[in-house]
């Protein structure tokens, strides 16, 4: 069953219409409680005690409506909506608006970076940044990842180059970084999975010696940090996605930060056509520019942040308490002295659990929780990179072994504890092997 409404207050039982629901809502660090917006009903009755009880059996499911992985994160309503009502007012929705002007250095100060070019999406953030830092030739990346890092290149004719990982950070590992190097190697790109930080300084050192140009993928990293500095202002430049499945939303978005002025500036030129002034075009370029509206969901976002990630911490850790209890399931750490967005929850499959990972999800999504298998099969088995390198997995084992291992729960706003139990107990039973 659906209910629509705002909630406010923390754990308040009992819906508005039945009975049946739990209407949830969160308290800020300082008490104050903040509203959100719920339309799917994430809760339930169902106790999971054997396989019988499995939706796959035959039950009910154990939520009514799907949960998804990156359900958004939304601001305060009202202020969104006001700003909404003033950019009809003014009568500017785009190129560069004042809206956006206000979102660029508001991320700017945020990251500690002197610029943010805020862009329509993630992909052609990357897009830019790579035709901005001239690369050509090969470029090496993870394949572990989401296919817009390589399809970014691939996009500009530069062949993307697929470095394995290492299988504890599920990050590039920088010894199979080097392996990789060619003279037709112009650069690097670092992701930052999950939200936490590449190997900045082992790449630094590869892109000097080699002399590569070298920047990161931070779609997952917002509000991430590395030794205490937030990522942003690593390599030549990062870029960010905005989507709205991430931690932080501009409906769709990007943006490409650095501290570098004259990149910034080419970058600026590239996203709007290369126009420098009424009819002066001075560069190439594309339309990558962010919109005013998603640049008002933004500056709302922003002010919610530290809300959204306390949601999902608390999230992470009923998970990580719940799920330390089964044997042959793990879930990938986040370093508690770093800043972390924890809007990933990674969870590793032992090759002993007695359910292979891809039934786990089968069985999970009968019961509408409707996990991810992130970011399998690897990039390298997607096309066109399939046929381009059909024997990549020599040189990529673990990437093979990770994105074979991984499944990603549900987490966001729209998750409480009793939610995540429920989904727990699902694998729990899982663990007795009889299914
Ligand atoms: N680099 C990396 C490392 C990335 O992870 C990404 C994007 C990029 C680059 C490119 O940035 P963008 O160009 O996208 O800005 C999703 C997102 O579409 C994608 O942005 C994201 N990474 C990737 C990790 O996840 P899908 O195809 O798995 O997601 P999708 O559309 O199935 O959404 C997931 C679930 O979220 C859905 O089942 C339903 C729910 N959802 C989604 C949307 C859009 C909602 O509840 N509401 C919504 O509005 O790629």
């Amino acid at each position: 069953m659906k209910v629509k409404g705002v909630v406010t207050g923390l754990g308040v039982a009992g819906g508005a219409n039945d009975g049946s629901l739990k209407r949830i809502g969160v308290r800020n660090s300082d008490g104050a409680s903040m509203k959100l917006v719920r339309d799917v009903d994430v809760t339930s009755d169902k106790i999971i005690r054997s396989a019988a009880d499995l939706a796959i059996n035959g039950a009910p499911p154990m939520f009514a409506e799907p949960i998804h992985v990156g359900r958004p994160n939304i601001g305060d309503h009202k202020r969104f909506l006001q700003r909404a009502s003033n950019i009809l007012d003014s009568g500017w929705l785009s190129n560069n608006g004042p809206i956006a002007q206000e979102f660029e250095q508001r991320i700017a100060s945020f990251l500690g970076v002197k610029h943010c070019v805020a862009m329509c999406n993630g992909t052609i953030a990357l897009e830019i940044a790579t035709r901005a830092l001239e690369l050509k030739g090969e470029v090496i990346v993870p394949s572990y990842t989401f296919i817009a890092t390589a399809h970014a290149l691939q996009w500009q004719e530069i062949t993307p180059i697929f470095a394995d990982i290492d299988p504890a950070t599920h990050n590039l590992d920088p010894a199979a970084v080097w392996r990789m190097i060619t003279p037709r190697t112009t650069g690097i790109i670092g992701v930052h999975l999950w939200g936490r930080a590449s190997p900045v300084k082992e790449l630094e050192a590869i892109a000097r010696e080699h002399n590569l140009r070298l920047m990161f993928d931070a779609s997952h990293g917002f509000g991430c940090s590395l030794n205490g500095e937030l990522l942003g202002g690593f390599g030549e430049c990062e870029v960010f996605s905005f989507h709205a499945t991430k931690v932080f939303n501009t409906f769709e978005g990007g943006a490409v930060v650095t501290n570098n002025d004259t990149l910034a500036e080419k970058m600026r030129l590239m996203r709007n056509f290369g126009f420098s002034g009424y009819d002066n075009v001075i560069y190439p370029g594309t339309n990558g520019k962010m919109s005013e509206i998603a640049a008002a969901m933004g500056l709302t976002n922003l002010e919610d942040l530290d809300d959204f990630v306390a949601i999902n911490r608390r999230n992470y850790q009923c998970y990580r308490d719940a799920i330390a209890s089964i044997p042959g399931l793990s879930m990938l750490e986040y370093d508690e002295s770093e800043r972390n967005n924890y809007q990933y929850v990674v969870v590793e499959v032992a090759p002993y659990f007695p359910i292979a990972r891809d039934r786990i999800v089968e069985i999970l999504h009968a019961e509408n929780v409707l996990a991810r298998k992130y970011f399998w099969p690897g990039c390298h088995n997607m096309e066109p990179y399939r046929s381009y390198y059909p024997h990549a997995e020599l040189v990529l084992p673990n990437t093979k072994r990770v994105s074979d291992r991984v499944v990603v729960l549900p987490t966001g706003s729209a998750l409480q504890g009793d939610a995540i139990r429920g989904i727990v107990s699902i694998l729990g039973v899982l663990a007795s092997g009889k299914v």
